[in-house]
């Protein structure tokens, strides 16, 4: 056995994996004496691990230790079912953490070694509309935007595939390093091929989940599902961290042939998962736990990841947690566009989050995780105020909401080794640079994470073990036929005019009922300046 690095762990979903991988290998990457944000199992927190080295072979972590004593004996893994043995790296030699002479030194001192973080809710696509729909609505979004607007015939495939991958690129460069993508711009085969093409392209570990809807273009769900099966069997996703699934919201609204249609697709197709839109609420958009569970369809063998779940009940709560499904909880977008969360917090346990809509505000799931603490914060301080009462405590922890950006979007996704750092666990690790005036003085990393930092201290990210991001700067995937610069030229180009198209469309009207007994109505708008009133 000389000369194999074994790992053997035995991940929640009962699996064994056994990794076999050559020990002298190109991919050693050596992160030195830095402050790591770990997880402990037992008491199911972020452990802090200080001075701490972490050495990563290919795509994993291959053994975290103290830098002050590598010679001793190597952090022991927490991934469920890891076994002390697990973490010994060379087998011939017990004693300590032998490094690869070929492996790359990397200097972290000083600096916050966390999980990548884990954007449970994305529409990639868009990246073209960035900015202009700054005070949209979702009723706006809806017929203006969305995946049923003018879009399925303005937007050609280049657009898209442009859209996609930075979209990506803005994703990494703050990082993010897993995106669970609800890919609705599948309006054709070629502009679903682009889309997965970008995806794979950008070098992010993704779900990509087709979207079966019924857009009247010609290509109908009948042909988008043969569509799906053709684009499941390219050879290339073998080699790529893009995993195929399905999204649909058609299980509340649908005919019932098509319904099952996609619930037998799904069941029989090997998917990674499958994410629906649920809000409920006057929302309507009922892909409830609960519907999902009246056809038989919630307890599945690939995970299913409820976006939003806004007015989700105790009922959906309870079914999700016998389940062991989860909600993408999406904040800014929760906020910006009007859809709310009121018993979101609730169901926290069986929660991920997500960015959702990114040309509308920040794609970033640090901020993602501070609004939604803070905003989980002032409901509930709220309840106890209005008592009249004081409150003696804080409702929500900075490590719930780290756990939230981290690794609850991989047990979200059912995969214990993704977002988290653990050896055996997947290398997507992002470096925070700890000096920056924002960051300077800090105790607790989680705390300066997700209070203090911003995306400009994202100094290094690494996804799958590549570098993603190195010194601050993108670093693209290998075989990408074009330069950074010609990918923001071909993009400003499809922005602008895409954007122009928009700025030429009338604003919808939005008179009468949005559902059958669920009129319009106006919000009041309140202004900066007194007097005038112009509302914008
Ligand atoms: C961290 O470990 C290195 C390597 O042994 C050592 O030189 C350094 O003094 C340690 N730093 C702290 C803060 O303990
Ligand atoms: C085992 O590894 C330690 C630390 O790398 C090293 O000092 C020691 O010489 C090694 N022992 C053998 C028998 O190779
Ligand atoms: C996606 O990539 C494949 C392989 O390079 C290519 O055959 C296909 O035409 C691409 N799709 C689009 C829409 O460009
Ligand atoms: C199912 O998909 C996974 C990757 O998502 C793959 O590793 C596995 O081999 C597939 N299983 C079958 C039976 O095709
Ligand atoms: C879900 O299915 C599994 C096996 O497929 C079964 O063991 C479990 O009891 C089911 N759970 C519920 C809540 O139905
Ligand atoms: C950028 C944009 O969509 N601005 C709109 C904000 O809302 C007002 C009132 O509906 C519109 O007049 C603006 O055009
Ligand atoms: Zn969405």
């Amino acid at each position: 056995m000389k000369g194999r690095l074994y790992h053997r762990f035995l991940s929640a979903a009962s699996l064994v994996h056994i990794f076999l991988v050559p020990f002298i290998s190109a991919g050693s990457i050596l992160l030195e004496e830095g402050t790591v944000i770990s997880f402990d199992d037992a008491s199911q927190t972020p452990k802090v691990l200080r001075n701490t080295s972490i050495l990563i072979t290919d795509d994993r972590i291959a053994a975290i230790f103290d830098s002050s004593n590598p010679s001793g004996v190597p952090i022991p893994s927490d991934i469920e079912g890891v076994s002390v043995q697990a973490a010994i790296f060379d087998s011939s030699n017990t004693s300590g953490v032998s490094i690869p002479t070929d492996t790359e030194r990397v200097s972290v001192r000083g600096k916050i070694i966390s999980p990548g973080f884990i954007d449970t809710h994305k529409h990639g696509w868009q990246t073209a509309y960035k900015t202009i729909a700054s005070n949209t609505t979702l009723a706006e979004y809806v017929v203006r935007y969305g995946e049923f607007s003018q879009a399925e015939t303005v937007f050609t495939s280049e657009d898209i595939y442009l859209g996609q991958l930075v979209g990506i690129y803005e994703a990494l460069n703050a990082g993010v390093t897993s995106i669970l993508e609800h890919a609705h711009s599948t309006f054709s085969r070629e502009k679903a091929s682009a889309s997965l093409n970008a995806s794979m392209d950008g070098g992010v570990r993704m779900w990509w989940c087709y979207t079966f809807h019924d857009i009247s273009n010609g290509f109908s769900v009948e042909d988008q599902i043969e569509n799906f099966k053709e684009l499941k069997k390219d050879e290339r996703l073998e080699e790529s961290t893009v995993e195929v699934g399905i999204a649909y919201d058609g299980f509340s609204t649908a005919a019932k042939e098509e319904v099952q249609s996609v619930m037998d697709l799904a069941k029989i197709s090997n998917i990674s998962a499958l994410t629906t839109h649920y809000l409920g609420g006057p929302w309507f958009f009922a892909n409830s736990p609960k519907l999902l569970h009246d056809l038989d369809f919630l307890n599945t063998s690939f995970p299913i990841v409820f976006s939003h779940s806004s007015f989700i009940t105790p009922e959906d709560a309870s079914l999700l947690r016998q389940t062991n499904q989860y909600i993408s909880t999406t904040p800014e977008s929760k906020m910006h566009s009007g859809q709310d969360h009121p018993t979101t917090p609730f169901i926290q346990d069986q929660a991920a989050l997500g960015v959702d809509t990114h040309f509308t505000y920040s794609a970033d799931i640090v901020t993602q995780a501070r609004l939604w603490l803070q905003s989980t914060r002032l409901e509930f301080f709220r309840q106890t105020l209005n008592r009249w009462r004081i409150p003696r405590n804080s409702p929500m922890s900075v490590n719930q909401a780290f756990l939230l950006a981290t690794r609850a979007g991989g047990l979200a996704l059912r995969r214990p080794d993704v977002g988290v750092i653990q050896v055996g666990a997947k290398a997507d690790i992002v470096v925070f640079d700890g000096s920056s005036p924002n960051m300077l003085g800090w105790v607790d990393p989680v705390a300066a994470v997700i209070l203090h930092s911003n995306v400009g201290d994202v100094e290094h990210v690494l996804v799958n073990g590549e570098w993603r991001k190195k010194d601050r700067q993108l670093v693209l995937k290998d075989g990408l036929n074009m330069t950074r610069d010609e990918v923001e030229e071909k993009f400003l180009e499809s922005a602008k005019r895409i954007q122009e198209v928009w700025m030429q469309t009338p604003l919808p009207e939005l008179e009468g009922e949005f559902q059958p007994g669920v009129p319009y109505a106006d919000a009041d708008v309140e202004d900066v300046v007194r007097g005038i009133g112009t509302g914008y």
